[in-house]
Protein backbone atom coordinates (compact mmCIF):
# COMPACT_ATOMS: atom_id res chain seq x y z
CA UNK A 1 0.00 0.00 0.00
CA UNK A 2 1.30 3.75 -0.83
CA UNK A 3 1.84 6.62 1.31
CA UNK A 4 -1.48 7.76 -0.54
CA UNK A 5 -3.42 5.25 0.25
CA UNK A 6 -2.17 4.58 3.77
CA UNK A 7 -3.17 8.15 4.04
CA UNK A 8 -6.56 7.35 2.69
CA UNK A 9 -7.57 4.44 4.41
CA UNK A 10 -6.45 6.00 7.38
CA UNK A 11 -8.62 9.03 6.72
CA UNK A 12 -11.38 6.77 5.35
CA UNK A 13 -11.36 4.51 8.31
CA UNK A 14 -11.74 7.43 11.04
CA UNK A 15 -14.88 8.96 9.42
CA UNK A 16 -15.94 6.25 6.26
CA UNK A 17 -19.08 8.14 5.17
CA UNK A 18 -17.62 11.63 5.23
CA UNK A 19 -14.61 10.43 3.35
CA UNK A 20 -16.32 8.49 1.00
CA UNK A 21 -18.16 11.52 0.59
CA UNK A 22 -15.34 13.13 -0.52
CA UNK A 23 -14.04 10.62 -3.08
CA UNK A 24 -14.06 12.12 -6.41
CA UNK A 25 -13.75 9.37 -9.06
CA UNK A 26 -13.12 9.41 -13.08
CA UNK A 27 -15.64 7.66 -15.32
CA UNK A 28 -14.59 6.78 -19.06
CA UNK A 29 -17.80 5.46 -20.65
CA UNK A 30 -17.56 4.18 -23.91
CA UNK A 31 -21.13 6.02 -25.46
CA UNK A 32 -23.95 5.43 -25.74
CA UNK A 33 -24.61 2.36 -28.15
CA UNK A 34 -26.75 0.54 -26.56
CA UNK A 35 -29.97 0.28 -24.66
CA UNK A 36 -27.87 -1.23 -22.36
CA UNK A 37 -25.02 1.12 -22.01
CA UNK A 38 -27.46 4.05 -21.19
CA UNK A 39 -28.41 2.06 -18.45
CA UNK A 40 -24.98 1.14 -16.91
CA UNK A 41 -24.56 5.00 -17.40
CA UNK A 42 -28.03 5.98 -15.33
CA UNK A 43 -27.12 3.18 -12.56
CA UNK A 44 -23.38 4.26 -12.71
CA UNK A 45 -24.57 8.04 -11.84
CA UNK A 46 -27.29 6.77 -9.19
CA UNK A 47 -24.74 4.53 -7.30
CA UNK A 48 -21.92 7.00 -7.11
CA UNK A 49 -24.48 9.86 -5.94
CA UNK A 50 -26.04 7.29 -3.73
CA UNK A 51 -22.69 7.16 -1.53
CA UNK A 52 -21.93 10.75 -2.03
CA UNK A 53 -19.69 10.00 -4.50
CA UNK A 54 -17.82 13.34 -6.96
CA UNK A 55 -18.22 11.25 -9.98
CA UNK A 56 -16.70 13.02 -13.39
CA UNK A 57 -17.81 11.86 -15.83
CA UNK A 58 -16.27 11.42 -19.84
CA UNK A 59 -18.59 9.56 -22.49
CA UNK A 60 -16.15 8.91 -25.21
CA UNK A 61 -18.14 8.41 -28.56
CA UNK A 62 -16.87 4.76 -29.04
CA UNK A 63 -13.22 6.02 -29.45
CA UNK A 64 -10.52 4.90 -27.47
CA UNK A 65 -8.47 8.00 -28.06
CA UNK A 66 -11.04 9.76 -25.88
CA UNK A 67 -11.27 7.21 -23.28
CA UNK A 68 -6.95 7.51 -23.17
CA UNK A 69 -7.33 11.22 -23.26
CA UNK A 70 -10.11 11.07 -20.55
CA UNK A 71 -8.14 9.05 -18.38
CA UNK A 72 -5.22 11.10 -18.60
CA UNK A 73 -7.06 14.30 -17.61
CA UNK A 74 -8.92 12.32 -13.93
CA UNK A 75 -4.97 11.66 -13.74
CA UNK A 76 -3.82 15.41 -13.86
CA UNK A 77 -6.97 16.14 -11.70
CA UNK A 78 -5.61 13.44 -9.21
CA UNK A 79 -9.12 11.75 -8.84
CA UNK A 80 -9.18 8.98 -5.64
CA UNK A 81 -10.25 6.38 -8.45
CA UNK A 82 -11.19 5.39 -12.05
CA UNK A 83 -14.01 3.63 -13.46
CA UNK A 84 -13.54 2.54 -17.26
CA UNK A 85 -15.78 0.84 -19.58
CA UNK A 86 -12.87 -0.24 -22.27
CA UNK A 87 -14.35 0.15 -25.94
CA UNK A 88 -11.93 -2.17 -27.02
CA UNK A 89 -9.01 -4.96 -25.43
CA UNK A 90 -6.15 -4.05 -26.23
CA UNK A 91 -3.83 -0.29 -26.51
CA UNK A 92 -4.12 0.66 -22.61
CA UNK A 93 -0.82 -0.44 -20.88
CA UNK A 94 0.53 3.15 -21.49
CA UNK A 95 -1.99 4.72 -19.90
CA UNK A 96 -2.96 2.24 -17.16
CA UNK A 97 0.97 2.40 -16.31
CA UNK A 98 0.29 6.52 -16.06
CA UNK A 99 -2.61 5.66 -13.64
CA UNK A 100 -0.90 3.27 -11.42
CA UNK A 101 2.49 5.33 -11.18
CA UNK A 102 -0.27 7.94 -9.44
CA UNK A 103 -1.33 5.77 -7.00
CA UNK A 104 -4.71 5.90 -8.88
CA UNK A 105 -6.73 2.92 -8.56
CA UNK A 106 -8.54 1.77 -12.02
CA UNK A 107 -11.70 -0.66 -12.11
CA UNK A 108 -12.53 -1.72 -15.28
CA UNK A 109 -16.34 -2.62 -16.36
CA UNK A 110 -18.19 -4.45 -18.25
CA UNK A 111 -15.36 -5.36 -20.25
CA UNK A 112 -11.27 -6.32 -20.22
CA UNK A 113 -8.08 -5.50 -21.29
CA UNK A 114 -5.33 -7.27 -22.43
CA UNK A 115 -2.81 -5.84 -20.24
CA UNK A 116 -1.46 -7.38 -17.14
CA UNK A 117 -3.80 -7.46 -14.20
CA UNK A 118 -1.57 -5.60 -12.17
CA UNK A 119 -2.49 -2.70 -13.60
CA UNK A 120 -5.93 -2.67 -12.64
CA UNK A 121 -7.83 -3.33 -9.27
CA UNK A 122 -9.95 -4.94 -10.68
CA UNK A 123 -12.66 -5.87 -13.37
CA UNK A 124 -16.76 -6.09 -13.12
CA UNK A 125 -18.15 -7.96 -15.78
CA UNK A 126 -20.04 -11.33 -16.66
CA UNK A 127 -18.59 -14.37 -18.30
CA UNK A 128 -18.35 -13.46 -21.80
CA UNK A 129 -17.66 -16.26 -23.17
CA UNK A 130 -20.33 -18.34 -20.93
CA UNK A 131 -23.24 -15.96 -22.03
CA UNK A 132 -22.48 -16.74 -25.94
CA UNK A 133 -22.14 -20.82 -24.38
CA UNK A 134 -25.53 -20.60 -23.27
CA UNK A 135 -27.16 -18.73 -26.31
CA UNK A 136 -25.54 -21.82 -28.65
CA UNK A 137 -26.88 -24.33 -26.51
CA UNK A 138 -30.31 -23.06 -26.39
CA UNK A 139 -30.03 -23.05 -30.14
CA UNK A 140 -29.13 -25.90 -30.00
CA UNK A 141 -31.63 -27.62 -28.20
CA UNK A 142 -34.11 -25.48 -30.26
CA UNK A 143 -33.28 -26.74 -33.32
CA UNK A 144 -33.47 -30.08 -32.10
CA UNK A 145 -31.52 -32.02 -34.62
CA UNK A 146 -33.24 -30.00 -37.62
CA UNK A 147 -30.69 -28.10 -39.88
CA UNK A 148 -30.47 -24.81 -39.16
CA UNK A 149 -28.53 -22.01 -41.34
CA UNK A 150 -27.05 -19.50 -38.77
CA UNK A 151 -26.38 -15.24 -39.38
CA UNK A 152 -24.26 -13.63 -36.68
CA UNK A 153 -24.26 -9.86 -36.03
CA UNK A 154 -20.92 -9.53 -34.00
CA UNK A 155 -20.65 -6.70 -31.34
CA UNK A 156 -17.35 -3.84 -31.77
CA UNK A 157 -15.01 -5.80 -33.79
CA UNK A 158 -11.75 -6.21 -30.63
CA UNK A 159 -13.89 -5.79 -28.09
CA UNK A 160 -13.91 -8.88 -25.30
CA UNK A 161 -17.91 -8.82 -25.61
CA UNK A 162 -17.43 -9.67 -29.19
CA UNK A 163 -14.43 -11.82 -29.33
CA UNK A 164 -15.86 -13.78 -25.81
CA UNK A 165 -19.37 -14.49 -27.04
CA UNK A 166 -18.33 -15.21 -30.64
CA UNK A 167 -16.11 -17.88 -28.96
CA UNK A 168 -18.72 -19.04 -26.55
CA UNK A 169 -21.93 -19.76 -29.00
CA UNK A 170 -19.16 -21.70 -31.01
CA UNK A 171 -18.55 -23.80 -28.23
CA UNK A 172 -22.50 -23.97 -27.66
CA UNK A 173 -23.31 -25.10 -30.75
CA UNK A 174 -19.64 -27.44 -30.88
CA UNK A 175 -20.63 -31.20 -31.94
CA UNK A 176 -24.51 -30.04 -33.92
CA UNK A 177 -23.49 -30.48 -37.54
CA UNK A 178 -26.96 -29.38 -37.74
CA UNK A 179 -25.82 -26.14 -36.74
CA UNK A 180 -23.61 -23.48 -39.37
CA UNK A 181 -22.62 -20.18 -39.18
CA UNK A 182 -22.92 -19.20 -42.56
CA UNK A 183 -22.56 -15.41 -42.15
CA UNK A 184 -20.92 -13.16 -39.39
CA UNK A 185 -20.37 -9.49 -39.04
CA UNK A 186 -20.08 -6.30 -37.11
CA UNK A 187 -23.21 -4.85 -36.19
CA UNK A 188 -21.00 -2.97 -33.56
CA UNK A 189 -23.43 -3.13 -31.07
CA UNK A 190 -26.03 -0.18 -32.19
CA UNK A 191 -29.76 -0.52 -34.00
CA UNK A 192 -29.39 1.11 -36.90
CA UNK A 193 -25.70 -1.04 -37.83
CA UNK A 194 -27.99 -4.18 -36.79
CA UNK A 195 -30.34 -3.26 -39.20
CA UNK A 196 -28.33 -2.80 -42.44
CA UNK A 197 -26.60 -5.41 -41.54
CA UNK A 198 -29.21 -8.11 -41.44
CA UNK A 199 -30.57 -6.52 -44.66
CA UNK A 200 -27.06 -7.00 -46.56
CA UNK A 201 -27.37 -11.00 -45.23
CA UNK A 202 -31.24 -11.48 -46.47
CA UNK A 203 -30.30 -9.96 -49.61
CA UNK A 204 -27.03 -12.61 -49.71
CA UNK A 205 -28.79 -15.55 -48.54
CA UNK A 206 -32.42 -15.38 -48.90
CA UNK A 207 -34.52 -15.00 -46.50
CA UNK A 208 -35.39 -18.42 -46.65
CA UNK A 209 -32.50 -20.27 -46.21
CA UNK A 210 -32.20 -18.24 -42.82
CA UNK A 211 -33.21 -20.18 -40.22
CA UNK A 212 -31.53 -18.13 -36.97
CA UNK A 213 -30.04 -15.26 -35.96
CA UNK A 214 -27.42 -14.81 -33.14
CA UNK A 215 -26.82 -11.16 -32.16
CA UNK A 216 -23.87 -9.92 -29.59
CA UNK A 217 -26.67 -7.83 -28.05
CA UNK A 218 -30.02 -7.15 -28.43
CA UNK A 219 -29.77 -3.76 -29.82
CA UNK A 220 -28.59 -4.98 -33.18
CA UNK A 221 -31.27 -7.72 -33.05
CA UNK A 222 -34.13 -5.61 -32.64
CA UNK A 223 -32.58 -3.69 -35.69
CA UNK A 224 -32.57 -6.93 -37.19
CA UNK A 225 -36.49 -7.69 -36.81
CA UNK A 226 -37.08 -4.38 -38.67
CA UNK A 227 -35.19 -5.82 -41.41
CA UNK A 228 -36.91 -9.25 -41.07
CA UNK A 229 -40.29 -8.00 -41.18
CA UNK A 230 -39.42 -5.32 -43.84
CA UNK A 231 -38.05 -8.35 -46.31
CA UNK A 232 -41.57 -9.65 -45.79
CA UNK A 233 -40.90 -12.64 -43.01
CA UNK A 234 -41.88 -13.41 -39.14
CA UNK A 235 -39.09 -12.96 -36.96
CA UNK A 236 -38.87 -15.17 -34.30
CA UNK A 237 -41.19 -17.76 -36.42
CA UNK A 238 -39.08 -17.74 -39.55
CA UNK A 239 -36.08 -16.79 -37.97
CA UNK A 240 -35.31 -17.84 -34.63
CA UNK A 241 -33.48 -14.93 -32.72
CA UNK A 242 -31.07 -14.99 -29.66
CA UNK A 243 -29.27 -12.12 -28.33
CA UNK A 244 -27.96 -10.89 -25.43
CA UNK A 245 -28.37 -8.15 -22.99
CA UNK A 246 -32.03 -8.55 -21.64
CA UNK A 247 -32.81 -5.06 -22.47
CA UNK A 248 -36.47 -4.03 -21.93
CA UNK A 249 -37.36 -3.83 -25.58
CA UNK A 250 -36.05 -7.29 -26.01
CA UNK A 251 -38.39 -8.70 -23.14
CA UNK A 252 -41.03 -6.81 -25.47
CA UNK A 253 -40.34 -8.71 -28.56
CA UNK A 254 -40.26 -11.90 -26.83
CA UNK A 255 -43.59 -11.47 -25.41
CA UNK A 256 -44.77 -9.92 -28.70
CA UNK A 257 -43.39 -13.33 -30.40
CA UNK A 258 -40.75 -11.57 -32.17
CA UNK A 259 -37.42 -12.95 -30.74
CA UNK A 260 -37.11 -16.45 -28.75
CA UNK A 261 -33.87 -15.65 -25.96
CA UNK A 262 -31.87 -13.43 -24.38
CA UNK A 263 -29.85 -13.71 -21.57
CA UNK A 264 -29.59 -10.95 -19.24
CA UNK A 265 -26.53 -8.74 -18.84
CA UNK A 266 -27.11 -6.46 -15.25
CA UNK A 267 -26.87 -2.85 -15.85
CA UNK A 268 -25.36 -2.00 -12.13
CA UNK A 269 -21.58 -3.06 -12.98
CA UNK A 270 -20.76 0.22 -10.66
CA UNK A 271 -22.37 -1.07 -7.57
CA UNK A 272 -20.09 -4.01 -6.90
CA UNK A 273 -17.17 -2.15 -7.98
CA UNK A 274 -17.39 0.89 -5.93
CA UNK A 275 -18.43 -1.83 -2.76
CA UNK A 276 -14.70 -3.20 -3.83
CA UNK A 277 -13.29 0.07 -4.14
CA UNK A 278 -14.57 1.47 -0.90
CA UNK A 279 -12.94 -1.85 0.77
CA UNK A 280 -9.84 -1.07 -0.41
CA UNK A 281 -9.48 2.65 0.26
CA UNK A 282 -10.59 1.98 3.57
CA UNK A 283 -8.87 -1.02 4.83
CA UNK A 284 -6.59 -2.12 1.94
CA UNK A 285 -9.07 -5.33 1.16
CA UNK A 286 -7.48 -6.25 -2.32
CA UNK A 287 -10.52 -7.33 -4.24
CA UNK A 288 -10.31 -10.44 -6.36
CA UNK A 289 -9.20 -9.50 -10.27
CA UNK A 290 -12.37 -10.24 -11.32
CA UNK A 291 -15.97 -10.00 -10.00
CA UNK A 292 -18.22 -12.06 -12.09
CA UNK A 293 -22.05 -10.47 -12.54
CA UNK A 294 -24.31 -13.46 -12.87
CA UNK A 295 -26.42 -14.46 -16.33
CA UNK A 296 -29.59 -15.38 -16.82
CA UNK A 297 -31.46 -16.80 -19.71
CA UNK A 298 -35.39 -15.43 -20.32
CA UNK A 299 -37.43 -17.09 -23.08
CA UNK A 300 -41.02 -17.43 -24.04
CA UNK A 301 -41.49 -19.87 -21.51
CA UNK A 302 -41.09 -16.24 -18.63
CA UNK A 303 -43.44 -13.78 -18.10
CA UNK A 304 -41.53 -11.08 -20.08
CA UNK A 305 -44.35 -8.71 -20.94
CA UNK A 306 -44.57 -8.64 -17.39
CA UNK A 307 -40.37 -8.26 -16.89
CA UNK A 308 -40.62 -5.63 -19.70
CA UNK A 309 -43.21 -3.31 -17.64
CA UNK A 310 -40.82 -3.67 -14.94
CA UNK A 311 -37.65 -2.96 -16.12
CA UNK A 312 -38.75 -0.10 -19.24
CA UNK A 313 -38.08 2.36 -16.30
CA UNK A 314 -35.07 1.47 -14.66
CA UNK A 315 -32.87 4.09 -17.12
CA UNK A 316 -32.69 2.02 -20.30
C1 LIG B 1 -21.02 -6.39 -22.51
C2 LIG B 1 -21.10 -4.91 -22.89
C3 LIG B 1 -21.81 -4.73 -24.21
C4 LIG B 1 -23.33 -4.91 -24.14
C5 LIG B 1 -23.78 -4.03 -25.26
O1 LIG B 1 -20.39 -6.56 -21.27
O2 LIG B 1 -19.79 -4.39 -22.98
O3 LIG B 1 -21.61 -3.40 -24.66
O4 LIG B 1 -23.74 -6.25 -24.30
C6 LIG B 1 -22.88 -2.82 -25.08
O5 LIG B 1 -25.15 -3.69 -25.25
O6 LIG B 1 -22.75 -2.10 -26.25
Amino acid sequence: MTLKSALLASAIALTPMAAMAELTIGFSQIGSESGWRAAETTVTKQESERRGINLKFADAQQKQENQIKALRTFIAQGVDAILIAPVVATGWDEVLEEAKDSDIPVILLDRTVDAPDELYLTAVTSDLVHEGKVAGEWLATEMAGDDCRIVELQGTTGSSPAIDRKNGFEQGIAGHDNLEIVRSQTGDFTRSLGKTVMESFLKAEGGENICALYAHNDDMAVGAIQAIKEAGLAPGVDIKIVAIDAVPDAHLAIANGEMNATIELTPNMAGPALDALEAYLANGAVPPKWIQTESKLFTTADDNAAIYEVKKGLGY
